[in-house]
């Protein structure tokens, strides 16, 4: 087949600028902190860089909230110094991914500005404006991620606007070629400065189902809002941004509620829409109602999960592949076990998820196994959707606030968003002033010194799963095979390419995985463990290998 493209042997490490490092003491990370870690990243030996958004934004949802599309918030630093940051970056053979945040725009965006001044404003269409419905509320039953109606009324000219997310987040009508015009001149924008490619937030709630939108009051859940025309659009960006510039940029969509069968649509690199998404299967299967009722996980579940994904992208189209982000709680805390075998179960879930067949993201601190956080007051969070879910859980649902904070602990969004853990010294060496949120207290004795000056580093771990990703193509293209899918403990598979087989065998529990393994490992190579030494047959406590049979 023809040469797969760069990004089936690379792994995204994921910069969230807020949290990674301050470089001017004001509290908040910012382009000149990224600037001097970009060593640590060359080492770590990834390819490329997502950063989540840097543009001005009054900061609602972090700069997922944007005012200006073409410009970097002052928080951030300048144009001038994002385009050190790209050269620099470029030096060291590494791509910068942007963050295009484009379902919605901030309120304070000029083109919102202008929509809702008058009816008649030729920018009235940019956004979705309708009456209230004849009892004088929303003109439907839709909510918003972040709690509440999904529409909020605008008094200048009385009528309700979407939001799918906060009411500081307007949605953008794609169904206007104004709209998507506007878009396209910017993604252009962005390229020609040399930028390597987009991760796209949301990407698929870009296409309403518009007679949902018009339709009766649906049932609270309201379905997904996704509409057919999701393909059309990302053809058309495709046509109007990336086609002609050499296929080498990355864009990555970021699909929730999406099935395998909308992936390989979406992926399928002859529909020339997006390279690969961000699906949530695997991440929503601890989770009840709602995303802050956490469940037991159960690995058959997990395995059948990634391996449906694995499958059906398996022959057409690519899958990502991620455990965390800015979004989810730590990977270790969440999959693993973050007290007694930190070590152990963050190196597993790095060697089970790089040895699948995608993309890796790894997600900042990811690779040094930062954990959870448990601040004691709600008032120690900084997160929108845990804040207004607290609110809103203990006001009008009248939860107690013990139980609505036990949610945010274990599910909320500022765990991975506590200050990046570099070393022992104040704020764990991410700014030399008050940060934003506070460190993760246990910031002394993991951090990015302490990691590497152990005999047992997951850094190190992480620097040989990417070297082999980047050494073997049998890791970024061998054939998936799921084993024992219905083993409650051993997480097992292989990978085949031509007349080589790699095998994974991971013991995901606390208990040791006692007598002969259900796989036969005899003959096979240890490539990569993360234990010293191997005791006989059985698996220890969060054990893992990679053997070459
Ligand atoms: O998140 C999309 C999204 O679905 C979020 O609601 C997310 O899945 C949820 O918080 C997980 O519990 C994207 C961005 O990643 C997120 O940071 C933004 O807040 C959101 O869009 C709006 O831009």
């Amino acid at each position: 087949s023809a040469a797969a493209p760069w990004w089936t042997r690379a792994v995204v490490y994921q910069v969230y600028p807020r949290s990674f490092a301050d470089s001017d003491g004001d509290g908040v990370g910012d382009l000149g902190g990224i600037r001097a870690k970009l060593g640590y990243l060359a080492e770590l030996g990834v390819d490329a860089v997502w950063l989540s958004p840097v543009y001005p934004s009054p900061q609602h949802d972090n700069g997922y909230d944007i005012r200006d599309y073409q410009d970097i918030d002052p928080v951030f630093g300048s144009l001038a110094e994002f385009d050190a940051l790209l050269a620099e970056a470029h030096e060291r053979g590494i791509k910068i991914v942007m963050d295009l945040v484009v379902n919605h725009t901030s309120d304070e965006h000029d083109w919102f500005q202008e929509s809702r001044s008058s009816r008649t404003n030729p920018r009235r269409d940019w956004y979705w404006w309708r009456p209230a419905a004849a009892d004088g509320g929303p003109p439907n039953g839709w909510r918003s991620a972040f709690s509440g109606p999904a529409w909020t009324l605008d008094g200048a000219t009385g009528e309700y606007y979407l939001h799918l997310f906060a009411r500081q987040q307007p949605d953008l009508n794609w169904e206007n070629a104004e709209v998507r015009r506007a878009v396209y001149a910017m993604m252009n924008w962005w390229l020609d400065r040399g930028v390597d490619g987009f991760r796209m937030d949301v990407i698929n709630f870009i296409a309403k189902r518009v007679e949902l939108v018009d339709g009766p009051r649906p049932s609270v859940d309201g379905g997904s809002p996704m509409g057919p025309q999701i393909h059309d659009y990302l053809q058309e960006m495709h046509r109007e941004v990336f086609a002609g510039r050499g296929g080498e940029h990355l864009t990555v969509g970021e699909m929730p509620g999406v099935s395998v069968s909308d992936a390989v649509l979406f992926t399928d690199p002859a529909r020339a829409e997006v390279d690969m998404i961000f699906q949530f299967e695997h991440v929503s299967l601890d989770q009840g109602e709602h995303k802050f009722h956490a469940l037991p996980l159960s690995l058959p579940a997990l395995k059948k999960s990634l391996s449906r994904w694995q499958d059906g992208l398996a022959d057409t189209g690519w899958n990502s592949l991620y455990l965390n982000n800015h979004d989810q709680p730590r990977l270790v805390s969440r999959f693993g076990n973050d007290s007694e075998y930190r070590y152990e179960s963050a190196t597993l879930w790095a060697l089970v998820l790089h040895l699948h067949r995608g993309t890796p993201y790894i997600y900042q601190g990811e690779e040094i196994g930062m954990t959870n956080v448990r601040f004691d007051s709600i008032d120690d969070y900084r997160d929108i959707e845990s804040l207004n879910h607290f609110r809103e859980a203990v006001q009008e649902f009248d939860r107690s606030p013990a139980a609505v904070l036990a949610g945010v602990h274990t599910m909320g969004r500022d765990n991975a968003r506590t200050p990046m853990q570099w070393d022992a010294s104040d704020n764990a060496g991410f700014t030399s002033g008050t940060p934003w949120i506070a460190a993760n207290p246990n910031f002394p004795g993991i951090n990015t010194v302490a990691d590497r000056a152990g005999e047992r580093s997951i850094f190190r771990f992480y620097q040989r799963l990417i070297a082999l990703r980047h050494e073997s193509p049998v890791v970024a293209l061998g054939a998936f095979s799921m084993l024992e899918p219905e083993h409650e403990q051993l997480y097992a598979f292989t990978r085949t390419l031509g007349d080589e087989t790699l095998l994974v065998v991971a013991n995901a529990s606390d208990a040791p995985l006692v007598g002969p393994l259900p796989v036969d490992v005899t003959g096979g190579d240890l490539v990569l463990g993360n234990y010293a030494g191997a005791d006989g047959s059985g698996l220890r406590p969060w054990e893992a290998r990679l053997y070459r049979l």
